[in-house]
C-alpha cells in the first residue's frame, strides 16, 4: 500500500472545487488517512519547492502557493503515486487531457489546482513536512475485501 501527498492549492480552495475533486479520489477508491487546512509559509514553500528555488517562476509560484489557504491531504491506496500524478494530468492545464483534473477544470500553467507527490522520497519529504506522525491515521474500510483481490497487494 502506497501513501501521497495531495494538495488543493489556493486556487482550488478559491474556485470551491475541493469537494468535487475529493470526490475523484475517494470514488477511484482511495483513502484519505490525513487531512487539514493551512496557509503555506514561504519557508515552507521553498523547501516544498526545493528543485525550482531560484528558477525565473519561483517568485510567482511562491506568491501563488502562500497566497491562500490550501487544503493537504495524504491518500492510501495500490500504487497511490502514480495514478494520482495520472488523475492529475500533465502540469500545465494547457497541455492536460480532458478527463484529467487539470484538464477539466485548469486552463493555466501554474493554477493548475492540485499538487500530488511525484515518487516515492518526495511522498514521503512532503508528507513529513506537512504533518506530524500522529496526524496520520491507520483504518480499514469495510469495503476493502470489495475493493481489489486478495493477491493485490500494495
Ligand atoms: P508538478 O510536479 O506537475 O506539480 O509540476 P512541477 O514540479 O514541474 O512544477 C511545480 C509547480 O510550478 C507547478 F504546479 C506549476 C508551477 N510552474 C510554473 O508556474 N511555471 C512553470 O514554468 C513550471 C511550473
Amino acid at each position: 500500500m502506497e501513501r501521497t501527498l495531495i494538495l488543493f492549492k489556493p486556487d482550488c480552495v478559491q474556485r470551491r472545487l475541493v469537494g468535487r475533486i475529493l470526490a475523484r479520489f475517494e470514488e477511484k477508491g482511495f483513502k484519505i488517512v490525513a487531512m487539514k487546512m493551512l496557509q503555506v509559509t514561504p519557508d515552507m514553500a521553498k523547501k516544498h519547492y526545493q528543485e525550482h528555488v531560484g528558477k525565473p517562476f519561483y517568485p510567482s509560484l511562491e506568491r501563488y502557493i502562500t497566497g491562500g489557504p490550501l487544503i493537504a491531504a495524504v491518500l492510501e491506496g495500490l500504487d497511490a503515486i502514480r495514478v494520482v500524478r495520472q488523475m492529475l494530468g500533465a502540469t500545465s492545464g494547457l497541455e492536460a487531457q480532458p478527463g484529467t483534473i487539470r484538464g477539466d477544470f485548469s486552463l493555466s500553467r501554474q493554477m493548475n489546482l492540485v499538487h500530488a507527490s511525484d515518487g516515492p522520497e518526495a511522498a514521503q519529504r512532503e508528507i513529513e513536512l506537512y504533518f506530524r506522525p500522529e496526524e496520520l491515521f491507520d483504518y480499514s474500510l469495510v469495503l476493502e475485501p470489495w475493493s481489489r483481490a486478495e493477491d493485490e497487494v500494495g
